[in-house]
């Protein structure tokens, strides 16, 4: 009888896919431990494999002497260190594409909600507003009106596919121009900026991309525009969010996604007029979530027979 290799589960995901994985190994899950310092320096030395979803340290590298691999239960992985991890000769492989058709329909939700204020609407009701004081007020259309999609990758192109279905006029910005798509391409962020009603970020969190999405930015987008953001975080100035949308110099933003999660920033909770909050929940669905376990047992599984994998970050 052969035995299982040892993974370390650091976070957990999607249940009924991750227990999948106690087919081909024997895990070892650090979050249900009382003691996680303890529960690491005891089974990290045995573990070939680390699974986790968005953060993994190299002090937790460190605590795993023998590691060969990081399975990252998301597409980003700003969370792990890939040069630490590609230093110990450590793979990482992530969950690309089995959840662009799911983040890009929230991206569309977002933009639907953002601008015909569809949670403020229901609590206009529930709060007895429409039978007080009338009808809920005007608000701005979605159909024709100009989106700009910041990082025209695998998730961004689904969202402009979505876009053009609602007749919407589409530019993008990132470093590259796509030689391959039918979509306006500016160089320059802030041009673009000024030039649309929506900007919907959807690129990788990290240094580079750091307050990409500034004060100027954001005063540029103005009174009438929305910003979405299901990227990163990091990615929005977030402190400069808050005020612009206080002081009406943005007119709305709708944001799956936080700094420091679950962590809101306080300033957000406040401000209700305005602004749509969701917790992270862009690609989780039942059928996307269990897709993107599997994409990781069937790089462990690839990895194990042959020392290979299927969709390699480093
Ligand atoms: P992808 O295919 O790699 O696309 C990323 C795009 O961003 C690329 O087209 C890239 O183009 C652009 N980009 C990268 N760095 C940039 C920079 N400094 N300035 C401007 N553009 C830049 O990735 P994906 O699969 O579409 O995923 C994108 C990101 O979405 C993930 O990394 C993750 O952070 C986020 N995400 C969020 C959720 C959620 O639940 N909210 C779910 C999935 C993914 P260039 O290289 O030409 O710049
Ligand atoms: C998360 C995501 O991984 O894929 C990504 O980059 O942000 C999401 O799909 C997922 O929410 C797990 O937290």
């Amino acid at each position: 009888m052969t035995t299982k290799p040892d993974v370390l589960i650091y976070a957990p995901w999607y249940e009924p896919a991750m227990r999948r994985l106690d087919e081909i190994c024997t895990t070892h899950h650090v979050y249900l431990a009382q003691d996680k310092e303890a529960f690491i320096k005891e089974h990290g030395p045995k573990c070939m494999g680390i699974g986790t979803m968005h953060h993994c340290p190299p002090s937790l590298m460190d605590a795993c002497p023998n590691l060969q691999i990081i399975l990252n239960f998301g597409v980003g992985y700003d969370g792990v260190d890939i040069p630490a991890a590609t230093s110990r000769g450590v793979k990482v492989v992530n969950t690309p594409d089995v959840l662009n058709d799911c983040v890009a329909d929230m991206a569309m939700a977002l933009v639907l909600a953002g601008r015909r204020k569809v949670t403020q609407a229901d609590r206009y009701i529930r709060e007895g507003n429409w039978r007080k004081l009338g009808n809920f007020e005007y608000v701005h259309h979605v159909n024709h009106s100009k989106v700009g999609i910041l990082g025209l990758g695998r998730i961004g192109l689904e969202i402009a596919n979505r876009c053009a279905a609602f007749k919407m006029d589409i530019s993008y910005h990132q470093r590259n121009e796509r030689k391959d798509v039918p979509f306006k391409f500016c160089q320059n962020l802030e041009e673009m900026a000024a030039a649309i009603d929506i900007l919907i970020a959807i690129l990788p969190g990290g240094e580079n991309t750091k307050g990409l999405i500034n004060e100027k930015i954001i005063k540029l987008l103005g009174p009438e525009g929305l910003l979405v953001n299901v990227a990163r975080g990091t990615v929005v100035d977030n402190e400069a969010l808050a005020r612009c949308l206080k002081d009406g110099s943005l007119g709305a933003a709708a944001l799956d996604v936080f700094p420091n999660e679950p962590e809101v920033p306080s300033a957000f909770l406040n401000i209700q007029d305005n602004l749509i909050l969701t917790p992270h929940m862009a690609s989780a669905t039942h059928l996307t979530r269990m897709q993107m376990g599997m994409t990781l047992y069937d790089n462990l599984k690839t990895f194990l027979s042959d020392g290979s994998v299927l969709t390699p970050v480093n």
